[in-house]
């Protein structure tokens, strides 16, 4: 039995170190019976590509971040919410992996599109890069700001004080190079590995959010599995959260290290507590926004994650 796995990042990158260990796991774990065929970014497509392949039952895995999945399962936009996560990435591992406000409440938005949630994980703190310093929403007057395709993210930026436009990354780096986009925002491992240091000057840590992403199957292929299955499945679950929480950690950290030895004259800014405030003062609004526009339950779930990440306003 043949099951596909689509991610949607680039070979050694931590969504593919995940979907390896995934493999190997599900392969030792089931004797061979199940074997895993992995399918990086581009492959099958982009990132949107690939959530509509796995609610066809085409894929049986992908991933899915939230960042990207805003016009198919609206709810898990709350994690675009700027400032929703907590600072210290251990909390935020704790809760991505065992919320009962992600994997029973979340998790049903999921099912109604076809898709199973099986995790969540963190791939570290997002950095603004971009070709000049940005220190205050003012700066970011006039800077056309990539993001992903999530709707919540045009907001957030909007609110920001930038002019967003949203794109598959496939885009980002040749946007850059031509100013077609002026800045953009990824965790460090992967501002490395797409190689946009090269095309941006500053890197920029505004603490405003973590990059989340979630794996999900298909909704029938995982009902249709048998109850010993579906205990492999949690089991390699458990096992994965540390391996991929530690190995993130350990990809940004050499990540940062690479591009200044790379790039010697790239600024590095880390903005203080009050600047932040700025930028949390201007984005204020937008988990309002996006309880006005999602409706439902919305508004309890953002209460619920602000209480569980520890950063209730
Ligand atoms: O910026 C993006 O769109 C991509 N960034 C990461 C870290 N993973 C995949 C995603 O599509």
């Amino acid at each position: 039995e043949e099951w596909k796995f689509a991610h949607e990042e680039s070979p050694g990158d931590v969504q593919d170190l995940y979907a390896q260990e995934f493999k190997r796991l599900v392969e030792e774990k089931t004797d061979g019976d199940v074997s895993v065929t992995i399918y990086t970014y581009g492959q099958l497509g982009t990132e949107n590509d690939i959530t509509e392949l796995t609610s066809a039952g085409a894929v049986q895995f992908s991933n899915a971040s939230p960042g990207h999945l805003g016009t198919f399962v609206p709810e898990i936009q709350v994690f675009g919410v700027p400032y929703l996560l907590s600072q210290d990435n251990e909390v935020n591992k704790k809760v991505l992996s065992g919320s009962p406000t992600i994997y029973d409440g979340l998790s049903k938005d999921f099912e109604s599109k076809g898709l199973k949630l099986y995790t969540m994980y963190p791939e570290g703190e997002m950095v603004w890069t971009t070709k000049k310093e940005v220190e205050k929403p003012a700066d970011f007057d006039g800077v056309k700001f990539r993001v992903m395709t999530s709707p919540i993210l045009i907001e957030s930026y909007k609110s920001f004080g930038a002019d967003p436009v949203a794109l598959p990354w496939g885009e980002v780096y040749s946007g850059l190079q031509t100013s077609v986009i002026d800045a953009q925002v990824n965790p460090i491992f992967f501002v490395e590995s797409a190689k946009f240091y090269e095309v941006t000057d500053y890197l920029i840590y505004a603490g405003q959010q973590q990059y989340t992403t979630t794996v999900v199957s298909n909704a029938d292929f995982y009902a249709g599995l048998s109850d010993e299955r579906k205990e492999m499945l949690a089991e390699v679950k458990a096992e994965l959260d540390d391996f991929i929480y530690d190995a993130q950690t350990k990809a940004n950290e050499a990540a940062l290290d690479r591009i200044k030895e790379a790039k010697p004259d790239i600024k590095v800014i880390r903005l203080d507590d009050e600047q932040r405030a700025a930028f949390k003062e201007a984005s204020k609004g937008i988990g309002a926004s996006l309880v006005d526009e999602v409706g439902g339950d919305t508004q309890e779930v953002l209460d619920a994650l602000r209480k569980e990440f520890g950063t209730a306003m």
